[in-house]
């Protein structure tokens, strides 16, 4: 049995990081091997330029060149996150390939184009993904000041995000006036049943 691939995805300022920490409190509590890892991850170097890029405008890089170091960054710590869902781990990811897409795509790239890079990662077993049903997200306060963070992009993002919702495990939670705690049951019912692990090859993207 391997461990289960879980992404949890969203636009910035739906909730992603608060209920993937609830859901780690969670998991611990019932002594369920688990790791999280959030994508970009900042602390390696090529998340470093990642960091650089997003917090300073400055920093001038092209749209592609941008997308493949996202794409890299995945690439890097691809091996450990397989050899953690092999014994048998949980492993659950904040962002992932479908926010590389979504974001850079939301640019004008091409959508294939920037799937590309990702081709050959593994697939998540559930993804979900955490939406508000009104476009409440533009108008949302609380949006920090790094290069994504404009409520005209978010809307663009919003719109390619939809081009998965075909996909078999995505799973996408409507956020709008529930609190921390219902998103989170929400959630725990969408995960509950990967908890035992899995019999089947992770598929690739
Ligand atoms: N983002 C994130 C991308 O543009 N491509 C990617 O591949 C990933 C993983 O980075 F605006 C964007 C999404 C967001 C920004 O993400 C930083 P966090 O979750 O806010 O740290
Ligand atoms: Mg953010």
């Amino acid at each position: 049995m391997r461990g289960a691939l879980i992404a949890i995805e969203g636009l910035d300022r739906t909730g992603k990081t608060t209920q993937t920490e609830r859901l780690l409190v969670k998991l611990k509590e019932l002594n369920i091997k688990h790791k999280l890892v959030k994508f970009p991850k900042r602390d390696t170097q090529i998340g470093n330029l990642i960091n650089t890029y997003l917090t300073e405008k400055s920093f001038q890089l092209s749209d592609q060149a941008a997308h493949l170091l996202f794409s890299a960054n995945r690439w890097e710590i691809i091996d450990e996150i397989k050899k953690e869902l092999q014994g048998g781990t949980v492993v659950i990811l904040d962002r992932y390939v479908y926010s590389g897409v979504a974001y850079s795509a939301a640019k004008g790239l091409d959508f294939q184009w920037c799937l590309n890079p990702d081709v050959g990662l593994p697939k998540p077993d559930l993804t979900v993904f955490l939406q508000f049903k009104q476009s409440e997200n533009a108008s949302r306060t609380g949006f920090g000041d790094e290069r994504y963070e404009v409520a005209e992009f978010q809307e663009k993002v919003k719109l390619l995000f939809e081009n998965f919702s075909t996909n078999s495990e995505w799973s996408p939670l409507y956020v709008d006036g529930l609190t921390i705690d219902q998103v989170h049951e929400e959630i725990w019912s969408l995960f509950k049943q990967y908890l035992e692990g899995l019999d089947e090859d992770l598929q690739v993207f």
